[in-house]
C-alpha cells in the first residue's frame, strides 16, 4: 500500500487522483487525519514551492498541485469533522484582498470549526471593508487574516486601521497567519496574535476568545 511519504510526491506530480487514492486507503487504514495533511500533502505543496522558487516549475503546475493537495485534504476533513463540540465562539477568517492563496487559509478555517468555533470564512481576495461589514453582522469575537504574499501583507494592516476607523478595534481581537508572516510582524501592526500552523492557530483562537 502507498505510504504517507508516498503522498508527498503525488502532491508534487500534481496526481489528483493518486492523492484521492492513497488518502482514502490511508484514512480506510485508521491512521490519523491530520498526520496525512502535515506529514503527506503539505511537504508536498512546500516541495512544490521551492521548485517554484528555484524556477523548475511555474504557475500552472503550482495551481495543480494546489488542486491535488485539496483534493486530499478534502476527505481527511471528512474524517476529522463530525463531532459534536460545544460553541467557543465565532470567527471571521479570509484572506486579504490581492492574495488568492487559501490552501492554509481552509485548513485554519477548518480546525477551527472541528474545535467548536462558529467559522465565517469569507474567502479570498478580502478587501477591508468586506471584514468590516462580516464583524458588523456577525459579531465574532475574533478577525482571522490569512496573507501568503510579501505584497499583500500590508493589506492586513488595513484591516486593522479599518477596525479602528469604525470603532470596532477593541470589540474584536486580530489574529494573522500565512508564510511570510511573522510574531515580529503582528507586533508591528499591532495585531493580537499570530500562529505559524492550524493547529497553533486553534490553540491561540482558544486562549484569546
Ligand atoms: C499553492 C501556491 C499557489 C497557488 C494557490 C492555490 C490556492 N488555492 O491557495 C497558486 C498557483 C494560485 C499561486 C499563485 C501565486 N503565487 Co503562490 N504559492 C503556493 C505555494 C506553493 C503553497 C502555499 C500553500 O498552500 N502552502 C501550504 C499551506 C498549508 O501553508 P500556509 O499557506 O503557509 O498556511 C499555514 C500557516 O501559514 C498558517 N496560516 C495560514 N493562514 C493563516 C491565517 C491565520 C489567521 C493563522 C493564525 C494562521 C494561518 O496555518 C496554515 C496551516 O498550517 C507557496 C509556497 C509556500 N511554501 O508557501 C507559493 C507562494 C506563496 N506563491 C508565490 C507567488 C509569487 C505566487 C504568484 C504571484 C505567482 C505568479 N507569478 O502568478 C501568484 C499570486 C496569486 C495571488 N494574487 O495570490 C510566492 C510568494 C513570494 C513572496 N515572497 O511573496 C511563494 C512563497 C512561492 C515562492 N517560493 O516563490 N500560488
Amino acid at each position: 500500500m502507498a505510504s504517507i511519504k508516498d503522498l508527498t510526491e503525488f502532491v508534487i506530480q500534481a496526481d489528483i487522483e493518486k492523492v484521492k487514492e492513497t488518502t482514502a486507503a490511508l484514512l480506510a487504514a485508521g491512521e490519523d487525519p491530520l498526520k496525512i495533511i502535515n506529514e503527506g500533502l503539505i511537504p508536498g505543496i512546500n516541495e512544490v514551492g521551492e521548485r517554484f522558487k528555484e524556477g523548475n516549475l511555474f504557475v500552472p503546475e503550482m495551481m495543480m498541485s494546489a488542486q491535488a493537495m485539496k483534493a486530499g485534504v478534502d476527505l481527511a476533513k471528512e474524517k476529522i469533522e463530525g463531532a459534536d463540540i460545544p460553541n467557543a465562539g465565532t470567527i471571521v477568517i479570509g484572506t486579504v484582498a490581492g492574495d488568492l492563496h487559501d490552501i492554509g487559509k481552509n485548513l485554519v478555517s477548518m480546525m477551527l470549526d472541528s474545535s467548536g468555533f462558529n467559522v465565517v470564512d469569507l474567502g479570498v481576495d478580502v478587501p477591508a471593508d468586506k471584514f468590516i461589514a462580516a464583524v458588523k453582522e456577525h459579531k465574532p469575537s475574533i478577525v482571522g487574516l490569512s496573507a501568503l504574499l510579501t505584497t499583500t501583507m500590508p493589506a492586513m494592516k488595513e484591516v486593522i486601521d479599518a477596525l479602528k476607523e469604525s470603532n470596532l478595534r477593541d470589540q474584536v481581537k486580530v489574529v494573522i497567519g500565512g508564510a511570510p508572516v511573522s510574531q515580529a510582524y503582528a507586533d508591528e501592526i499591532g495585531a493580537d496574535g499570530y500562529a505559524p500552523d492550524a493547529a497553533l492557530a486553534v490553540e491561540l483562537c482558544k486562549k484569546i476568545a
